[in-house]
């Protein structure tokens, strides 16, 4: 068992796994609540001493983060990858040192045998799901799309798109336009006021990578003289808190969600790992979708 005795060099310290978590940054509301879940699961209490690194979605400065865990000789690494390629150097260090890294959130493309497990959601068929309401909704209806898309090169980005459309094939759904918001809230309002100046008010239909972006297009719509959820209808991902009530009051039209609670799942991985154990290397958690009536069913019990 552990002593929860903090600080100086007595033998309970001893027993503490020191693992290196290299965290995206902190972009969206999603991210806040993803760290908050591993912060707590990654604790003393549980047993570890935390080294935590955000890196402001900056992919140099990620790779930096797990360089100097390696350096540091951490027990173990854990990384929400911001982007899904350029991991294989890093990653071959890391095994060369014999020090496990564990995935969160984010995949990669690199070879499965250079981390020794990954925990996060399925984001293709989160763009499935919302490519589905999106054909059950405008149906044959010729309708046009604008889409604010994730961080480049991230495998949420590349998936949402793939899935969303693959599920609106062969629908009148036209894309007028597709461009970066970096999942943030201030390049969701920037990316669709270019948008509204383009295209006006011929936008049907607004299809954001997360709930942030599409907050930020709701500021833009309402800037310009439109009603958010009647004028132009917006679907998103994540179902965090701001997004399901802007959901419940009408501006959003359907959320998928997306689960960023895995910090318990990583640092039983990340015991399991350490312990010799055999662990899947894939674990995939469940994802619901909610209309306005569903969220205003659940927003009371939504822990995040
Ligand atoms: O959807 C977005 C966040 O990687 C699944 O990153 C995550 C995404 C999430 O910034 O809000």
């Amino acid at each position: 068992a552990m002593t929860g005795c903090a600080g100086g060099g007595g033998g309970g310290d001893d027993e503490l796994i020191t693992v290196g978590f290299a965290q995206t940054g902190s972009e969206s509301g999603w991210r806040s609540a993803n760290t908050e879940s591993m912060k707590a699961a990654f604790s003393e209490e549980n047993g570890f001493e935390l080294v935590f690194n955000a890196a402001d979605n900056k992919i140099e400065a990620q790779i930096a983060a797990v360089r100097s865990f390696i350096n540091q000789g951490v027990d173990a690494i854990v990384i929400a990858p911001i982007v899904e390629d350029g991991w294989d150097d890093v990653l071959t260090e890391a095994k060369e040192a014999g020090i496990p890294v564990i995935l969160e959130d984010r995949t990669v493309t690199a070879s499965d045998d250079l981390y020794a497990a990954w925990v996060g959601l399925d984001f293709r068929n989160e763009g499935v799901m919302a490519g589905q309401w999106a054909a059950e909704t405008f149906g044959d209806t010729p309708t046009n799309l604008v889409v604010l898309e994730g961080t480049t090169g991230s495998a949420p980005a590349n998936d949402r798109a793939e899935g969303f459309a693959e599920a609106i094939e062969g629908t009148a759904i036209t894309t007028l336009d597709s461009q970066t918001g970096n999942f943030t809230r201030a390049d969701g309002k920037t990316v669709m006021e270019g948008f509204l100046q383009k295209y006006g008010d011929t936008i049907d239909l607004v299809y954001a990578h997360n709930d942030d972006m599409a907050l930020g297009a709701i500021d833009a719509i309402e800037a310009a003289g439109l009603v958010p959820g009647t004028d132009i209808q917006i679907v998103s991902i994540d179902a965090v808190k701001d997004g399901m009530l802007a959901l419940i009051d009408g501006k959003i039209n359907f959320i998928v969600e997306c689960n960023p609670l895995l910090g318990d799942l990583a640092a039983g991985l990340v015991k399991d790992v350490l312990a010799g154990k055999d662990v899947e290397k894939k674990i995939y958690v469940e994802d619901q979708s909610f209309t306005p009536e569903q969220a205003a069913e659940v927003i009371d019990e939504r822990l995040y």
